[in-house]
């Protein structure tokens, strides 16, 4: 198995995460230099049609290039730990929370900073900094329920630790290259969250 990634990216972020809370060994990273455009040659393309990371390449030579989709098939391969619900209900709450902070999250983050910062200027063209901008206007907002959340319960689909938690932490991180740390910011509960994760030692560097 090979996982094409790009270690700053969040949603490579998310499967390394995913993938060392499950302590699996014996899968080659390639990174992937986004900013050279290393996604966009026909060799990548061709595995990857979409040309983003990651992709991940099965023994079989099929590839997987969506990060969730990464993610059920690693569940299925390695079930323990389970991080994305041991029966349906719970998998029902587990997703919700985890498409919320793919959806609502880690999209907003994104179109703030891809269309605001010139560092993402090789990836994102046009940028329109206008749009970018009213997505970091949001932030605030679906950041205060995140707080609310999280000073009501340790995790975000409960009492114990998900993919949802890796899904929320990467677009959270991806907002400090806008400048945005959660403490200095008023948000006591998601620091305190994040600082929880940290602990967990499987945060990727
Ligand atoms: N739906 C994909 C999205 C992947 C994605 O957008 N990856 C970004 C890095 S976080 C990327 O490859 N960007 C390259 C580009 O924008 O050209 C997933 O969830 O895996």
């Amino acid at each position: 198995m090979r996982l094409y990634s790009s270690s700053r990216a969040p949603n490579p972020r998310r499967v390394q995460m995913f993938i060392a809370e499950k302590a699996i060994t014996g899968i080659e990273t390639v990174e992937i230099d986004l900013v050279a455009h290393g996604h966009r040659s026909a060799e990548f393309a061709a595995r990857n049609p979409f040309q983003r990371v990651p992709v991940l390449e099965l023994d079989d030579g099929r590839h997987l290039s969506e990060s969730r989709a990464i993610c059920t098939w690693l569940e299925a391969m390695y079930p323990e730990p389970n991080l994305m619900g041991r029966d349906g209900v719970e998998r029902a709450f587990i997703e919700e929370a985890d498409r919320r902070a793919e959806f609502t999250l880690l999209l907003t983050v994104a179109m703030w900073i891809r269309h605001t910062h010139p560092g993402l200027a090789a990836l994102e063209q046009p940028q329109f900094p206008d749009y970018g901008r009213a997505m970091g206007e949001r932030l605030p907002k679906i950041l205060a329920w995140y707080e609310e959340r999280l000073g009501r319960q340790p995790w975000l689909a409960g009492e114990r630790f998900s993919i949802a938690d890796i899904t929320a932490m990467v677009a959270i991180d991806f907002a400090r290259v806008g400048g945005f740390k959660p403490a200095a910011a008023g948000f006591t509960h998601i620091a305190a969250w994040r600082e929880r994760l940290q602990q967990r030692g499987t945060v990727p560097a």
